[in-house]
């Protein structure tokens, strides 16, 4: 793979902002976008065992796929102060995906402001997302081809990402969002997954403060060195390609899967897998 480190930039203002990156579809880090947020110093493990512990949240671990599973369907459910302790006690894979905390306790929505970087944010799905140290999020793109601000506090995570261009080289499995599960993308075994010695992406490590643009579409895989949390803010796809492929598989791919699961169980999901390396591999000669 060919990562380069994204580029890293103090706070710029609107034109800037939409003429560098959002015009060009580029991914940027901006520290010091929070700071002025009551979240920046308010946000810890405790706050939210405060406000939130008595809510049951949803867990995921880096189990693979499974036929028995739901398309996203969690893992296990918890009561979130249970879920902090566990975060302040040492590793572990438990991660809170994609979880709308700001629905569930609205004072937070107080905490931070909605910035205006030329991005139509949706008003309607600001995302928290909680990891344990060492936990990691498999290599996937979102349903919605969104441009994504993506807000870190607390600790340090990486991530890795990928524009859509490459999605030829990126293993991805058909009918889903994701690529290969058994790929490491932090060293990934090039014997056994080629194609991906031609894949152009980029790495960032994030710190307390820091926003990471990732523009539509982009391939994500994040590890959190320590615990810690974020949270994503996302504006809707402008390009006509990629809001018809969002809206394909928000009306019709995560259906299509589910159904297939019932039909042929972990036969559909083996094939899928198998098919991700043919499919890739032909995109190789
Ligand atoms: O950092 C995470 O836990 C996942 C983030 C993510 O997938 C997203 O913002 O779309």
């Amino acid at each position: 793979m060919q990562l380069t480190q994204v580029t890293r930039i103090d706070r710029a203002d609107k034109d800037e902002f939409h003429q560098h990156y959002i015009r060009d579809q580029r991914p940027v880090v901006m520290s010091g976008m929070t700071e002025d947020w009551p979240a920046y110093s308010k946000w810890n493990l405790d706050h939210f065992k405060e406000v939130a512990g008595q809510k049951e949240v949803p867990l995921y671990d880096d189990r693979p796929v499974s036929h028995e599973d739901g398309f996203n369907e969690p893992h296990k459910r918890m009561l979130f102060k249970d879920y902090l302790e566990l975060l302040k006690e040492g590793p572990t894979n438990y991660r809170i995906f994609l979880f709308n905390l700001l629905r569930e306790v609205p004072e937070l929505q107080h905490d931070f402001n909605w910035p205006d970087l030329g991005l139509k944010l949706v008003k309607q799905l600001p995302m928290l997302f909680f990891g344990g140290e060492g936990s990691k999020v498999f290599m996937h793109y979102d349903i919605d081809y969104s441009n994504i601000l993506h807000f870190h506090f607390h600790g340090r995570k990486k991530c890795i990402i990928f524009p859509p261009s490459q999605t030829p080289f990126l293993y991805k499995v058909p009918h889903s969002l994701i690529s290969r599960e058994d790929i490491n993308f932090e060293s990934p075994d090039l014997d056994r997954w080629p194609a991906l010695k031609h894949a152009k992406g980029y790495v960032a490590e994030l710190e307390h403060g820091d926003m990471l643009y990732m523009p539509e579409g982009y391939w994500h895989f994040m590890k959190y060195e320590t615990a810690g949390f974020s949270m994503s803010l996302r504006a809707f796809p402008r390009s006509p390609k990629h809001l018809c492929k969002a809206a394909y598989n928000v009306v019709f791919m995560r259906y299509f899967d589910v159904l297939m699961r019932r039909w042929h169980g972990q036969r559909w999901i083996d094939y899928k897998n198998e098919k991700a390396i043919r499919n890739t591999h032909a995109n190789l000669v």
